[in-house]
């Protein structure tokens, strides 16, 4: 940028056409604090442009300040902003800052701000080992108007994970790595490219000497490069296109510590009905409701459990959000499907998009009417192309947006007159706009791309009997259905003079420029801000609106929501799927890293891959697996394109076969993944967790991405290889117990291959130390799931104790009248229970199981006794005490 000159209109609060020099990012001169000041548990200072400016990527903002807040013992709050407060700011509207009481005992915080005040930089100490956790001192600090820079050196070879939504390793990658963050429609999930959300957060994990997180609260677009020097230095820099630098430190220590407190930033994440925790099955393409029907029906016939049923955009007219293909998906054989699924204790949900068809059609009218879509500068509607041709996209700063959003609700998902959906689906919000840049004839580029593309040829009757649903759905002879359709009956707001089109720095946006196949950058939404500084948001956003709209149309239950576009925070609200996939073992593979990052450090951990794979054809072997591993997923969703083969669980043989097995052990595991993942709810300790979570002093876990933790107790190792059937799976120095044989497995910190593992199998083994409730057998649907009683299996760690928990709750309601919470606990040769016993299970535990017994001096308890009758693997080495037990008040069993 040497010697460039242009023309820049920022200057204040006025706004005046300068002429400046722009020189390289080395010849900026940084900044000086003055007027420092302490005050008990903050200290804030001025910061002034130490030199001549640099102007770089827009103009230097002269005059910033600094403010410092300890928030709690473990956070450390830092934020550089403009003295004006006219850079535009993260609306509190969307991201509500966490709450911060002066007063917090300086003594007791873990972290340190340390500061030079010229040029000023800043570092972060943990204060009892004196490690230095970030510090800014190797370059200098630049706040221009389009663009920040801001770089920590770290020590060599860093452990870091998060900065998502990525589908790179785990273990992000130190040497010339770019993480981009701006939402983008980004079809085939490509490795070092920006995804669907945005997690500026990442995890600094140092093994003994601690582990800790940061997270820069900034919507703009971004780059984030992790690199070393020419001299080898470790670096991770900031490059952002705007906003301010709004840091949170998390002290830990253990990764665990890290995840908790970043909850107590982006709120903990929502707690999710049990029956979402079932099988879900989706397509792309099935034709009509016929062909949806029939596959709830082949599920039945094949006896693979199918608790939800989906469908995707093909069910509207023209591909229009909330209106019915009159033909293909009329709405009386659309209630009768929701009805036949509601009675066999089954689910429905549809997909919903951001962008609403252009032109007469009752949503758009009425969104029009309330003004809920976004402008262009001259108060036209701005255009874009989604599935349905020409449309308009939502702004949802709008202060109407969010009733008319609930009225398309309220109308389109009526129990009595519409589509009673159990739960929702929105997809294309990042937003997506198939129109490229500058996009200038959205209709002409509709038209010529086939946008709606034309539906496949209606059916008037079901080709075949589905034995069981109603008559509209077997096969006549005579054209009767009815054509009708649904009865349609300033602050911190941004500076001016910017350009929010093409700025001067240059983020690696994998679709180009920043407007190009999305909404155009320079428009603005309600409130004065620029989709340039909201674009991030923008799913998220509808995210929280669609939220509130299932809840207010369904008060009393948890709403689920499955989003593709997230902003931290959105797991309060929604969960998440990883988006369009593709059908290969890249892409099973780094299904697990990106589920552990969601889960475990971005706090949304209702998440899981399309199982089989989205785009392309799969293979049986790979959709055995798949289904193996999708079971070990908080979300469980077989999901596939349209043009591609039809890939339900039933259609091999193996693939059903798998499907029945890990179905029956993801059913038998439930409630223990419901007790987890309610546990992560309140206080943000993750249910999905990467193995140096457990053993964070154990480097060789440090790097590991295909084996995880699902909840504390079982430890999944996939195999992960066509034409495989075994798998080199690392054991930490811990007893683990073999999931089928119970057999124990002493792990001595090294690899072992575990082998002869069929298509239909995965590995699993349950970690010492712990106690699982599994109900004594799988079932049909979730609903009987909850009618079987409970085996408690007992796993001594290395020291012989054990404990574990259990949840239960009604399994639907948003506030529970009454819940289930009980420790479990086994010391000194007797089981426990203990705890709050509000909510009646209405089932018993039937069975007490301890592992790992070798009963070499005949002490432990075998045959009738105190009349239990304890029973004696030999060959499994456990024992199993044949006991009824009340889940309704304490109680124990003795096994010595
Ligand atoms: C800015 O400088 C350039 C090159 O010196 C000159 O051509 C141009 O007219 C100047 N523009 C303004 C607005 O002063
Ligand atoms: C850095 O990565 C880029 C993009 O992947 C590549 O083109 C370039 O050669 C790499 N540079 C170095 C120094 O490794
Ligand atoms: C990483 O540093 C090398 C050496 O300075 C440089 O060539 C490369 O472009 C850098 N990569 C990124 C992504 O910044
Ligand atoms: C359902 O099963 C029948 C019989 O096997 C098969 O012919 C049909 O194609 C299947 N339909 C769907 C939608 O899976
Ligand atoms: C927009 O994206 C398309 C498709 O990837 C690409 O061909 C085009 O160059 C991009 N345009 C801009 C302005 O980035
Ligand atoms: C797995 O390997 C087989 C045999 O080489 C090949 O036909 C198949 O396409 C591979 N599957 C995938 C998903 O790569
Ligand atoms: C275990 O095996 C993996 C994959 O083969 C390898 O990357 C890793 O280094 C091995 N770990 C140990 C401790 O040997
Ligand atoms: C599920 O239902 C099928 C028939 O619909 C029945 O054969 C099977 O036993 C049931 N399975 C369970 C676990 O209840
Ligand atoms: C396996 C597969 O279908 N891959 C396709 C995914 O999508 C890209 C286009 O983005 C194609 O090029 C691949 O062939």
């Amino acid at each position: 940028m040497r010697g460039i000159t242009f023309i820049s209109f920022v200057s204040g609060a006025a706004a005046l056409a300068v002429n400046h020099t722009s020189l390289p990012l080395e010849k900026c001169p940084g900044y000086k604090a003055l007027n420092v000041k302490e005050s008990g548990n903050t200290l804030t200072a001025d910061l002034k442009l130490a030199g001549r400016p640099c102007n770089t990527y827009g103009i230097d903002i002269k005059d910033l300040k600094l403010e410092v807040e300890y928030q709690t013992d473990t956070r450390l709050h830092v934020a550089i902003y403009d003295a004006n407060k006219e850079v535009y700011q993260v609306p509190e509207s969307v991201f509500p800052r966490p709450e911060f009481k002066s007063g917090t005992a300086l003594k007791k915080a873990a972290l340190k701000f340390n500061y030079k005040e010229s040029p000023f930089s800043f570092s972060i100490e943990r204060k009892d080992t004196k490690e230095i956790l970030f510090d800014t001192a190797g370059s200098e600090l630049v706040f221009q108007s389009q663009y920040l820079n801001l770089r920590t050196s770290l020590p060599e070879d860093p452990n870091l994970y998060g900065l998502g939504e990525h589908s790179d390793s785990l273990h992000l990658e130190t040497t010339n790595y770019t993480r981009t963050l701006w939402s983008h429609d980004a079809y085939t999930i490509p490795a070092h490219t920006n995804l669907y959300g945005n997690h500026p957060i990442y995890i600094d994990h140092r093994g003994k000497a601690g582990t800790h997180g940061v997270f820069l609260l900034n919507s703009n677009g971004m780059d984030i490069k992790i690199n070393k020097t020419d001299d080898g230095a470790q670096y991770l820099e900031y490059n952002t296109l705007g906003g301010i630098f709004d840091f949170y430190f998390l002290a830990g220590p253990t990764p665990k510590d890290v995840s908790a407190q970043y909850s107590g930033i982006v709120g903990l994440p929502a707690m999710q009905s049990y029956w979402t925790f079932g099988f879900h099955q989706c397509r792309y393409g099935y034709r009509d409701v016929f062909e949806v029907a029939e596959v709830v029906y082949n599920y039945s016939k094949a006896d693979i459990p199918l608790e939800t049923m989906w469908t995707d955009i093909d069910y509207m007219n023209g591909r229009a959000v909330f209106t019915l293909d009159p033909e293909r998906f009329p709405i009386e054989k659309m209630q009768e499907l929701v009805n036949y699924l509601h009675r066999h204790q089954q689910h429905y949900i549809l997909m919903v998009d951001p962008a609403v068809k252009y032109g007469e059609n009752d949503a758009f009218n009425r969104g029009h009417q309330q003004d809920a879509f976004l402008k262009n500068a001259d108060g036209s509607l701005y255009q874009g192309v989604v599935w349905p041709g020409a449309t308009v996209f939502p702004d949802w700063f709008h202060g109407n947006t969010p009733s008319w959003w609930n009225g398309e609700f309220n109308i389109f998902f009526n129990p009595e007159t519409g589509v009673n959906i159990d739960g929702l689906w929105i997809d294309m919000n990042e937003a997506s706009n198939f129109c490229p840049w500058p996009c200038a004839d959205p209709q002409a580029y509709a038209e010529e791309n086939n946008y709606p593309p034309a539906p496949p040829p209606a059916r008037t009757s079901n080709p075949r009997p589905l034995p069981g649903f109603p008559s509209d759905f077997q096969p006549s002879d005579s054209i009767k259905f009815e054509k009708r359709a649904l009865t349609q009956s300033r602050q911190k707001l941004g500076l001016s003079g910017r350009d929010l089109i093409n700025p001067p720095y240059h983020i690696d946006n994998a679709a180009g420029s920043i407007s190009n196949l999305t909404i155009r950058t320079d428009l603005t939404h309600a409130g004065g801000y620029a989709d340039y500084d909201t674009h991030n948001l923008y799913g998220t956003m509808m995210s929280s609106a669609s939220r509130n709209a299932m809840q207010q149309r369904r008060p009393k239950v948890r709403p689920l929501v499955i989003t593709r576009s997230t902003f931290a925070g959105a797991g309060a609200h929604v969960g998440h799927w990883l988006g369009d996939n593709v059908s290969n073992w890249d892409k099973y593979r780094i299904s697990i890293a990106e589920q552990l990052s969601f889960s475990a450090i971005f706090q949304i951990p209702m998440v899981g891959s399309d199982v089989c794979g989205y785009s392309g054809a799969t293979t049986e072997e790979l959709c055995a697996r798949w289904t193996t591993l999708g079971a070990f997923s908080p979300f469980f969703r077989n999901h596939n394109e349209l043009g591609n083969p039809p890939q339900e669980f039933y259609r091999w043989a193996s693939v059903a076969n798998a499907a029945r097995k890990v179905i029956n052990i993801r059913y038998r595991l439930l409630d223990y993944l419901y007790t987890a993942f309610h546990q992560q709810t309140t206080t943000g300790e993750p249910f999905l967790q990467p193995m140096f979570y457990l053993y964070p002093e154990d480097p060789n876990t440090f790097a590991i991405d295909l084996q995880f933790f699902y909840g504390d107790a079982i430890l999944v190792s996939p195999v992960t290889s066509n034409g495989s059937t075994s798998v080199e799976a690392y054991f930490p120095d811990d007893v683990f117990y073999d999931w089928y044989t119970e057999a124990p497995l002493r792990g001595h910190g090294t690899n072992i291959t575990l082998t002869d593992i069929d298509i239909t199998s995965i590995p699993l083994h349950i970690r010492g130390g712990t106690i699982v409730p599994v109900r004594s057998s799988g079932a049909n649907t979730t609903t009987e799931l909850r009618a079987k009683g409970f085996d408690i299996v007992i796993a001594p760690g290395l020291d012989g104790t054990a404990t574990g928990s259990l949840y239960m709750d009604d399994g639907d309601s948003l506030h529970q009248p009454a819940t289930l919470d009980i420790t479990l606990e086994y010391r000194n040769g007797i089981f426990r229970m203990n705890g709050g016993f509000g909510y009646s299970a209405g089932v018993q535990i039937e069975s007490v199981k301890l592992l790992g017994q070798e009963n070499e001096h005949g002490s432990l308890r075998t045959g009738l006794v105190n009349g239990i009758e304890y029973r004696y693997n030999a060959e499994a080495k456990s024992v199993t005490a044949k006991i009824q037990l009340d889940l309704t008040k304490p109680n124990e069993v003795s096994f010595f």
